[in-house]
């Protein structure tokens, strides 16, 4: 190759080379402004609770909360995040079945009221609770509860697309609204069979929209916590 050429290669290599920097730096700065944009564009988050009581005696109290927002990695749903606490002889260790409830009434000490499992729509069947099962739109994974000393403490974190906060044809806050449940055994996910969501009820709270926020800068706080 003669000199000449190397030296036009090199120059044109160089101007490439330079050319890609400034390309990348311009998409760079078109994606912060694209980002900024969308946060403020972002539709506020929805938050519920949930209050939990046993039956009276039982000593068995917790707090559910939902947190639904846009584009929660890595999929899109509500995050539902359970704590519950109770002497052991009322809630014992293990797994207890939890599940969102079709009406929003917790008459204890059965909570028969909260009805079956929230399960709308044209394939819904809350009742009897069997014939669905566990594909209920309520259907969430059983609390997990460990002991620590007389006393017990459950958990639960899932994050759920079969329900929503917002409006629409799953939303918690249909015309008699929804209640979570905490059952007496372990829901055993067993389709068709009779008794296998967890048996008898031992805590029910109301499910209550508490507010919307503008921002969601503190995305994992529920899940972090
Ligand atoms: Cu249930």
């Amino acid at each position: 190759m003669k000199q000449s050429t190397k030296l036009i290669t090199g120059c044109l290599l160089m101007a490439g080379l330079v050319g890609s920097v400034w390309f990348l730096g311009t998409v760079q700065a078109v994606n912060t402004a694209k980002s900024s944009t969308d946060d403020n564009s972002r539709p506020p988050v929805l938050r519920a609770r949930a209050i939990l009581r046993g039956a009276p005696g039982s000593g068995i109290a917790g707090v559910v909360t939902f947190t639904q927002r846009r584009g929660n990695s890595p999929e899109p749903g509500v995050d539902v995040v359970a704590r519950v606490t109770g002497p052991t002889r009322s809630l014992q260790p293990g797994r207890h079945g939890m599940h969102v409830h079709e009406v929003a009434r917790c008459e204890p000490p059965a909570f028969e009221s909260a009805g079956g499992h929230f399960d709308p729509g044209p394939f819904g069947n809350s009742t009897p609770v069997d014939l669905n099962h566990p594909f209920h739109m309520g259907d969430i994974p059983n609390l997990i509860v460990s002991q620590v000393g007389n006393f017990s403490v459950g958990s639960l974190r899932h994050r759920t697309s079969r329900i929503t906060l917002s409006d629409g044809p799953v939303s918690v806050f249909d015309e008699d609204g929804s209640a979570i449940l905490v059952h007496l055994n372990e829901d055993r996910g067993e389709p068709g069979v009779t008794g296998a969501s967890g048996g008898a009820r031992i805590a029910c709270g109301v499910i209550e929209q508490t507010s919307a926020k503008d921002s969601d800068d503190d995305d994992m706080d529920d899940l972090s916590n």
